[in-house]
């Protein structure tokens, strides 16, 4: 049974455990969407005065689910009133929202394919994981242990490569300034050589290995105010507590003075210097906000807490965390209308500036009902996103979009957005992601072009969360499919069956067959970059191969 050696010759009912264990296909009705939100007929003008290269800021939170926010053109209306995001609102209301925006399923594998515009598959990524593809569960009463699993995952790197050409290194040679703050995750395990400031960033605060901040709060050591243990103590600048002044410019309360700085306050602090720094240059710049809020330890300002214990009807702690995300959009907004804070705002750079709100990964904190699973599953609460476009004078208000993204695709839209007069050479650092500066230049055009499938390859374990598989997300005739690779192929219509609980594979077998068939090719693509990681076949020592065609 575990015969396997590699290829789709196999008959159909010889395929390895890998291939039977559990797959699905999903397929999500497109216009069943468009009926629900409309689109606004107001016709687009084409060229306008600051659609050239903008100054881009990419907002990404942490571990936020799909539908954790109360902005309802991203959530389709599905979110809890748990959560109240009202500067959310605002920018979904100004903005583009995309329901369909998919990331990779945990922290950095997400912020790899960001950095690299590439699948884990390319030789300059490699992260599949946080950590290690053999994650094996230690109970055998769910997943698989070391022992209960039929593959060897091949190791992979935590690190994106030195010799990928970032992001940052591509929008500096398109003469962009470029800054990271916050968690970085894929770069310093092993050495400097991919640190922020060594892959292209000019200003980097806080960003090294680190996946989450151990504390949320400061505390006093040695007689100074610190965060401990968090961002190189990069952070700790803006570690003193609440006085009266800060509680006076933020409008917080008075309540807080003298209590110590909740770590949200600080990267917001750090977003309001860099941004004033990055606005006093003649360049246009590119930041990547990437918060600590809201992965783990869960810990809510006391004021953001004790508002949320009168709306959220359980996990306060998260929904006023998640409230001090909302905070510091509404600080960016500010800084941006007024980056040298002198109350005049002559200085105003909004009108230059898309901002652009994700998420790494779906939820982990509470459910994402209706979607099914948590982060580190290709279940869509694992990997779906939000995602809300804002650029003043160039998109307008309100606009709603179910076209597609994958966080590889950051990459070539900023790059686009920039001039894209210099892109790196596709023989050494190919781009897997597709742009979507045409959706952001131009979403009321009544035809985007659909983008290409959505491709998952995950060739190892994570505790009862994942096992090797592979996925596609395809459109095909006006809707959506989207696979899954496990005990057998399964087939799902997200449109009317969001929580994926009706297997069409048997009523679809066409569609079945040409989902695999996509997922071959694009595994069995030929670049000198790609290779994909196939775990060993315990039985037979040789790699496992890509799915059978079906
Ligand atoms: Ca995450
Ligand atoms: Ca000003």
């Amino acid at each position: 049974m575990h015969s396997y050696p590699s290829g789709n010759r196999l008959p159909k009912f010889a395929m390895p455990f890998f291939m039977r264990s559990l797959a699905f296909l999903a397929l999500i009705c497109l216009l069943s969407l468009f009926s629900r939100f409309g689109a606004s007929a107001a016709p687009t003008t084409a060229a306008r005065p600051n659609a050239a290269r903008p100054n881009i800021i990419i907002y990404m939170v942490d571990d936020l689910g799909w539908n954790h926010i109360s902005a309802s053109q991203v959530t389709m209306g599905t979110h809890s009133e748990n959560y109240r995001t009202p500067n959310l609102e605002k920018l979904a209301n100004e903005g583009l929202s995309f329901t369909h925006a998919y990331a990779q399923p945990n922290c950095a594998p997400t912020r790899s394919a960001m950095l690299t515009g590439q699948y884990p598959a390319r030789i300059h990524n490699d992260v599949y994981v946080v950590r290690s593809l053999s994650r094996f569960n230690k109970s055998a009463k769910e997943g698989f242990t070391k022992d209960t699993a039929s593959f060897v995952p091949q190791k992979q790197s935590e690190d994106v490569a030195v010799e990928a050409i970032t992001i940052a290194e591509a929008l500096k040679e398109n003469g962009y300034a470029t800054a990271h703050i916050g968690k970085f995750h894929v770069g310093g395990h092993r050495g400097d050589e991919t640190m922020p400031e060594n892959v292209g960033f000019d200003i980097n605060i806080g960003g090294f290995s680190q996946g989450h901040q151990p504390t949320c709060f400061s505390s006093k050591k040695d007689g100074e105010w610190i965060f401990a243990k968090v961002g190189l103590g990069h952070f700790d600048q803006w570690a003193s507590p609440y006085n009266e002044a800060y509680v006076k410019e933020h409008n917080l309360p008075a309540g807080l003075v003298g209590s110590p700085k909740h770590i949200s306050d600080a990267v917001g602090d750090a977003l309001e210097d860099t941004v004033a720094k990055l606005a006093g240059s003649d360049k246009p710049f590119y930041l990547q906000f990437h918060t600590y809020a809201v992965h783990g330890p869960i810990k809510a300002r006391p004021d953001l807490l004790a508002a949320a214990e009168k709306y959220a009807a359980t996990k306060a702690q998260y929904s006023g965390f998640i409230a001090s995300v909302d905070e510091n959009l509404r600080r960016m907004r500010e800084t941006l209308e007024d980056p040298n804070g002198d109350g005049d705002t002559a200085d105003s750079i909004a009108r230059n500036t898309l901002i652009l709100f994700t998420s790494d990964n779906g939820g982990t904190h509470a459910a994402n009902t209706p979607l099914k699973g948590v982060k580190g599953m290709l279940t869509e609460g694992g990997i779906r996103v939000p995602l809300i476009a804002h650029w003043p004078g160039v998109i307008p208000a309100g606009k709603v979009t179910d076209h597609k993204t994958h966080c590889i695709d950051f990459y070539p839209t900023c790059l686009e957005l920039a001039g894209g007069k210099w892109t790196p050479d596709p023989d050494e650092h190919p781009l897997d992601g597709e742009s979507f500066a045409s959706v952001l230049l131009k979403p009321n055009a009544k035809k985007q072009s659909a983008r290409e499938p959505i491709f998952y390859f995950f060739p190892g374990y994570m505790d009862i969360r994942a096992e090797p598989s592979a996925a596609v997300i395809d459109d095909i005739k006006g809707k959506r499919y989207y696979e899954y690779e496990a005990d057998a192929w399964k087939l799902y219509c997200l449109s009317n069956d969001q929580p994926e609980a009706n297997n069409l594979i048997k009523s679809k077998p066409g569609i079945a067959a040409t989902l695999s068939k996509k997922i071959h090719d694009w595994l069995t693509q030929e670049h000198a970059t790609w290779q994909p990681k196939y775990p060993t076949v315990k039985k037979t020592g040789k790699p496992s191969g890509p799915p059978p065609v079906l």
